[in-house]
């Protein structure tokens, strides 16, 4: 177990060769929260279920020629989340970013999650200049059931920070979403008009650097089915892994997520998804 972060604790690592924090280009950290998820419970399992499905896989990236092997990579644990407290949570995980960029300013933080609204805390700590989501819902409420901090609200808290924001694979939200999108400049794009031309049309002109943010939902529900708020008609996995690669090789990358993971079962669909996902993000971002 790792002790030079004050909020970590040991939890089941990935299954690849690590390296320690301080000399990796990589961190993982799981965020096992899922406090106000409001449909399907069990995105706290998420950060340990994407985990054990990475012993599922090879570590060579058969279209890369990349071994993640050769990448250095560290896995720090998973955040001491507070249950049920948001904000507290989201303060450790943002004093977990400040503590990992003084020991070593080039790493990226990949965070697995735990419920959406976590991604408030990596955004607000790493001050990108653009956002850049894939998820099936717009998440710009102001509130939800009278909390702000709700997952439902987590690309609104974002545009409040002065970010940049463009949002990719949506289905669902209501009226209110999208008129406050219309009134902010958010762009997005619906999973059934979706197209690489059009992602790429929209985020070549956005500030570097960006972070990116997977909500797991964002995938067709055949590939996703354990996730908190669960819609038909999703992106593929060779759609969003395209996009994801213009990306990298375009802009800085100041940090990632795979959000939304779910499940009550060791090794389930959706984290073999979110597991895969996560090794080609980091195969990516060493070509
Ligand atoms: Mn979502």
């Amino acid at each position: 177990m790792q002790m030079e972060f004050f909020y970590t604790y040991g939890a089941i690592k990935t299954a690849l060769p690590l390296v320690d924090a301080k000399d990796a280009d990589f961190v993982i950290f799981g965020v096992p929260f899922d406090s106000t998820t409001s449909y399907r419970p069990g995105a706290r399992f998420g950060p340990v279920l994407v985990r054990q499905a990475t012993i599922n896989l090879e570590s060579y990236i058969l279209d890369y020629d990349i071994d993640l092997a050769d990448v250095k990579i560290a896995d720090i644990g998973d955040i001491n989340i507070v249950a049920g407290n948001s904000f507290e949570t989201m303060k450790r995980i943002m004093e977990t970013i400040k503590e990992l960029k003084i020991m070593n300013p080039k790493a990226i933080p990949v965070m697995l999650g735990g419920e959406h609204s976590m991604t408030y805390a990596p955004v607000r700590a790493l001050k990108p200049k653009s956002y850049i989501v894939f998820d099936a819902h717009l998440d710009l409420r102001n509130e939800f059931g009278g909390n702000p901090w709700n997952h439902a609200c987590v690309t609104r808290r974002i545009s409040e920070l002065g970010v940049e924001i463009a949002g990719f694979g949506i289905r669902s939200g209501i009226r209110e979403e999208v008129e406050y999108a219309k009134e902010r400049n958010i762009k997005w794009i619906h999973a059934r008009e979706y197209s690489l031309e059009k992602f790429r049309e929209i985020v070549k002109n956005m500030p570097e650097p960006v972070y990116i943010s997977i909500d797991i939902d964002v995938f067709d529900l055949s590939m996703v089915p354990s996730t908190g708020t669960p819609e038909a008609g999703g992106l593929k996995f060779w759609e969003i892994i395209e996009a994801l690669e213009w990306l990298t090789k375009e802009k800085e990358v100041v940090g990632f997520d795979i959000m939304e993971v779910a499940g009550t079962e060791l090794g389930d669909i959706t984290a073999l998804t979110g597991a895969k996902l996560m090794f080609y993000l980091i195969g990516m971002l060493s070509r």
